[in-house]
């Protein structure tokens, strides 16, 4: 089954919004399989934005994702993927939709709330980063017939 890595970042926790978050996955009917609240370490942050490396904005990202705890996640479900994307919304808050997390709670390109794997590939490479396989767990959840 399809997963995917998602992580609420500094100002999402700083903001309180860690329930409403989570909650937007919960409820849309994705299962969590991976969850911790944690400092991030420099090298752990500069492996997850390795792909961002030449790029001007590389420091800022890198302190700004280790300056105070994150919740780091992985989710589970058919197209899991694209489906969180679309629910966290386009990367600058100020043009993402009403209703995704970021169009509902952010401002600023670069305090956009929370972090999700833009690609399969991806979220294999980050889930591989951030997770140890002993701290995922694969369960069923007793889905409603309505979610099936
Ligand atoms: P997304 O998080 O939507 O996948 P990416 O992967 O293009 O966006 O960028 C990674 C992170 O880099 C974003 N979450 C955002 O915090 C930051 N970022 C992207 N573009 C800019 C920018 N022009 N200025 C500052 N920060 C940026």
């Amino acid at each position: 089954m399809e997963r995917t890595f998602l992580a609420i970042k500094p100002d999402g926790v700083q903001r309180g919004l860690v329930a409403e978050i989570i909650g937007r996955f919960e409820t849309k009917g994705f299962t969590l399989v991976g969850l911790k609240f944690m400092k991030v370490s420099r090298e752990l942050a500069e492996k997850h934005y390795d792909v961002h490396r030449e790029r001007p904005f590389f420091g800022s990202l890198v302190e700004f994702i280790t300056s105070g705890p994150v919740v780091a996640m992985v989710w589970e479900g058919e197209g899991v993927v694209a489906s969180a994307r679309k629910i966290i919304g386009a990367t600058n808050p100020l043009t993402a939709e009403p209703g995704t997390i970021r169009g509902d709670f952010g401002i600023n390109i670069g305090r956009n709330l929370i972090h999700g794997s833009d690609a399969l590939e991806t979220a294999q490479r980050e889930i591989a980063l951030w997770f140890k396989d002993e701290e995922l767990v694969s369960w069923q959840p007793h889905l409603t017939p309505w979610l099936q």
